[in-house]
């Protein structure tokens, strides 16, 4: 059987070049993993102590017990929250790096960064109550930077994380408390959970499934933070016209892709590029430097300034592939290994920058806020460097971009409403719901699997959404999908939006100085940036009197893959949120387990997963929760 690969029409150019050149792939190296194991489909294998590896059989017929004892409910409810703390602790190690160098910025030690966004700053020292009056900007800076430490630090359990409490609705927190899930110290949660899990330790699927709940409202957290002091550091996000897939990297430019999560490493990359156009210039580069993003840094630097998205994550191979990538300039997570392999075929330039994150064959420039100018300035000159043994014959670059237009954040969402409703921006978006011009809201959000042909369950569900005139916002690879199949253009709103939701966009988009529609898809940023949906739909559920789990919301992460999007889609769920899987969970060898997140956690919370791999079913599904939450709505 031959399963379509992709549906990124740069891979179809870039697959076969890739073959003739001996190159795998990560869908080489998919089809060489067939068949995988069914025990780890099911999430029924344990190998947390060296007594194992055990597995449940599933069928009945051999073991039901590991060697300790523990059961299959045991051992998948363990599974399942170990990679809810990993995604916890990826997400929150890049919120701590971000606030610790808030605190560098205030105490005045970190020359290469600013506070681009004073009134950001000011907007949440306010959410978190920091009294401002007569306080200079640093000394803002440094409380900010201060309150946010404190979530990795009190050891008060009763009391709750300073972000999380300043950021949901007062019945969520209420709810969450009642269930002993609210997180009062993001490090403290992760290791519970590791601790927890240990062999010998809590066997209570129930037990173990709250705590991976309040293991990944701790996610919610450092996302949160992430997410706001970035905006403080770097700015927050307004539309900008950009353009996105394989065809934004240049055949005249040093191109260096900045690939990863962080931005603190890219932002200073950007600013670098600038001063140092004139020396690729000079080694030939008639455009000079072109920076183009990858994963969610792509993201980060996508929605601040414009930078073009050239892949997401299935195809940051194929980016090398091109034979014009100089360097590529990665930071953490969702990097492939293989690239310093595939990088090494061509003159490519890989290079880590972060201490916990190095890859055999690459080269390794250690990044440091203190020294951040200097590190850019060297991976900058490497890729003039390496630029200068690019071999022209080897360059394919695909005719393949589109236009997006993309920075979404909450404080843009506002301002374009507010140019219809000035004293009362969420009025608007509200009176249609309400009236029905607008279904409800769908965010799209996660990564990309081998599991689904590349982008295309983001791109039908999308499509089908959008004709029964659902709002649509999107976060990481899948806003990359988005960007990349011209899903984030005033076109696509024309050709594929519902009548009724067609005209709200135009009326935003015409009176927001668009000249026209808002795009179809709303590109709220990276997948750190999911809490920037929460904190629209936080604002309409206060304005309304409800909680979260009564608005006609839905989110969906069709091509699910990394731990994080595990930790996402289960604090989508705890805040009350029906969230659609694409690919299938490693739960479904515990009948318990499954019931758990998939129905009782709508008496518990009100959201619940809800697993559908077919995306055209998947959206009927959503739309009929979106209507569900309509009639109980009363409208
Ligand atoms: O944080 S969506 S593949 S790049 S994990 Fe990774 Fe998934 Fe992409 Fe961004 Ni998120
Ligand atoms: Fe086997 Fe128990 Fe050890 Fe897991 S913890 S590997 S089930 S003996």
């Amino acid at each position: 059987m031959t399963m379509k690969l992709s549906t990124d029409p740069s891979a179809a150019t870039l697959l076969p070049i890739a073959k003739k050149e001996g190159i795998a792939t990560v869908w080489d190296r998919h089809r060489a993993m067939q068949p995988q194991c069914g025990f780890g489909q099911l999430g029924v294998c344990c190998r947390i102590c060296w007594k194992g590896p055990c597995r449940i059989d599933p069928f009945g017929d051999g073991p039901q017990r590991g060697i300790c004892g523990a059961d299959a409910d045991t051992i998948v409810a363990r599974n399942v929250i170990r990679m809810i703390a990993a995604g916890a602790a990826g997400h929150s190690e890049h919120g701590r790096h971000v606030a610790l160098a808030l605190q560098g910025v205030a105490e005045g030690r970190l020359p290469a960064y600013q506070i681009r966004d004073e009134a950001k700053l000011r907007a949440v020292a306010a959410k978190l109550d920091i009294c401002t009056e007569g306080e200079d900007i640093p000394a803002i800076a440094a409380a900010v930077a201060k309150a946010t430490l404190e979530d990795f630090q009190n050891q008060d359990h009763d009391v709750p994380c300073n972000w999380i409490e300043a950021t949901l609705t007062k019945k969520r927190l209420e709810r969450l408390q009642a269930l002993h899930v609210l997180p009062h110290n993001i490090d403290a949660v992760i290791t519970q959970i590791m601790g927890r899990t240990l062999v010998g330790c809590d066997a209570d699927p129930v037990n173990l499934i709250l705590g991976g709940i309040k293991g990944a409202l701790a996610d919610f957290n450092g996302m949160c933070l992430a997410t706001e002091l970035s905006d403080a550091l770097f700015g927050a996000p307004a539309p900008v016209v950009t353009a996105a897939n394989l065809g934004v990297i240049k055949q005249d430019a040093v191109n260096i892709a900045v690939h990863g999560h962080n931005p603190l490493l890219s932002e200073v990359v950007c600013e670098v590029a600038g001063q140092m156009d004139e020396e690729a210039r000079k080694a030939g580069a008639k455009e000079g430097i072109n920076i183009v993003g990858i994963c969610c840094t792509g993201n980060e630097v996508m929605v601040r300034h414009g930078i073009p998205l050239a892949a997401n994550y299935l195809s940051q191979e194929l980016a090398l592939v091109t034979g014009a990538v100089d360097a590529m300039v990665v930071d953490v997570q969702c990097i492939m290994p293989s690239v310093s392999e595939i990088g090494a075929c061509f003159h490519t330039a890989v290079i880590t920058t972060m201490a916990e994150n190095k890859i055999p064959g690459a080269t390794h420039v250690d990044f440091k806020e203190e020294t951040a100018l200097e590190n850019a300035r060297r991976i900058v000159a490497t890729a003039i460097d390496a630029y200068k043994r690019r071999d022209p014959r080897r360059v394919n670059i695909p005719d393949f971009k589109q236009t997006a237009i993309v920075g979404f954040g909450v404080e843009s969402v506002l301002a374009a409403l507010a140019t219809l409703n000035a004293e009362d921006p969420l009025q608007p978006l509200i009176e249609n719901i309400a009236n029905g011009n607008i279904r409800g809201i769908a965010l799209f959000a996660g990564c990309n699997s081998t599991q689904v042909a590349q982008d295309s369950s983001f791109v039908t569900m999308a499509k089908k959404l959008a004709a029964n005139n659902v709002l649509m916002l999107a976060t990481g690879c899948g806003a990359g999908s988005f960007a990349k199949h011209g899903l984030m253009t005033q076109e696509a709103t024309l050709e594929y939006a519902g009548e009724s939701l067609k005209a709200v966009l135009t009326a935003i988009g015409t009176s927001a100085g668009l000249n026209g529609p808002l795009p179809l898809v709303l590109h709220m940023g990276s997948c750190v940036d999911n809490s920037r949906a929460v904190q629209v739909a936080v604002a309409v559920a206060d304005k309304l009197g409800v909680d979260l789990d009564q608005l006609p919301l839905v989110a969906s992460a069709p091509e699910a893959m990394s731990e994080k999007a595990v930790a996402i889609g289960t604090w989508s769920v705890a805040l009350g949120i029906p969230t659609h899987l694409g690919t299938m969970p490693q739960v479904t060898g515990s009948a318990k387990v499954t019931e758990l997140l998939t129905q009782t956690a709508k008496d518990l919370l009100g959201g619940y997963f809800l697993v559908e791999l077919d995306p055209e079913v998947a959206a009927d599904k959503l739309l009929e929760v979106i209507e569900e939450r309509r009639k109980g709505l009363g409208i």
